[in-house]
């Protein structure tokens, strides 16, 4: 089953590729990342204003972390094909699973990125979301659906850094650009998820504020909370 199909709505075509188009870059802004140098905006005032709806948080696992993440993953994922389907589809290049159960020093992991993206007694989702993303595949620009996601997504980067980027969803020339570095967490909350669209780039595209951030193949381990 594409797992991503249900979660996921409304899709666009990809925005303007680089920053040039978008608009000229911005830094600064009171973001509550305390990595306020992984973020780019297309103004001081959108990255004012989306605040605490955006964090980037680097070196959030360890290496060994990282590694016993990738060792209950890699072999389920490997009896997987990457799916290079349809030019319409969400996302190229991917295979995905969910897990619920994980072993200790992964459930360590995934209760300290519920501890700090989610406020306490919040509903998660069950099973958390694995997306592998080939080093040619990406995440076109969506916004995930309301009837199954509820107001925050905290995903954690394996393997690569990656450039998310986000777009208004009806003023193209509003963006942030969030480098995710390897073994990063990402949160994104409420207007950030909702009014925006969010995608991955693709490595041809992985541009980070005039630098080149190559994309390797790049897993993702995504928590989300539920609807209200
Ligand atoms: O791979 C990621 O971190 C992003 C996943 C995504 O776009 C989503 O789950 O809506």
């Amino acid at each position: 089953m594409r797992l991503l199909l249900s979660v996921w709505t409304r899709l666009q075509r990809p925005p303007a590729p680089t920053g040039a188009r978008l608009g000229s870059g911005a830094r600064g802004g009171p973001l509550a990342a305390g990595d306020e140098a992984l973020i780019r905006g297309s103004s001081p005032e959108l990255l004012r204003d989306l605040g605490s709806q955006v964090e980037v948080k680097t070196a959030f696992i360890t290496e060994e972390e990282e590694a016993a993440l990738l060792g209950e993953l890699e072999p389920g994922l490997r009896k997987k094909r990457y799916e290079f389907n349809h030019w319409d589809d969400a996302i190229h290049g991917y295979r995905e699973t969910e897990r619920e159960r994980w072993g200790g020093a992964c459930e360590e992991v995934l209760s300290r990125v519920r501890s700090v993206a989610f406020p306490e007694g919040c509903s998660l989702l069950g099973p958390v979301h694995v997306l592998d993303l080939d080093k040619t595949g990406y995440i076109k620009p969506h916004i995930d659906s309301v009837k199954f996601c509820g107001s925050t997504i905290a995903g954690l980067s394996l393997l690569s850094d990656s450039i998310m980027r986000l777009v208004r969803e009806d003023a193209k020339n509003h963006w942030l650009d969030l480098l995710l570095p390897r073994r990063s967490l990402y949160i994104l909350r409420d207007q950030a998820r909702f009014s925006f669209t969010h995608e991955i780039l693709k490595d041809e595209e992985s541009v980070f504020d005039g630098e080149r951030v190559p994309r390797q193949r790049r897993i993702s381990v995504i928590c989300r909370n539920l609807p209200d």
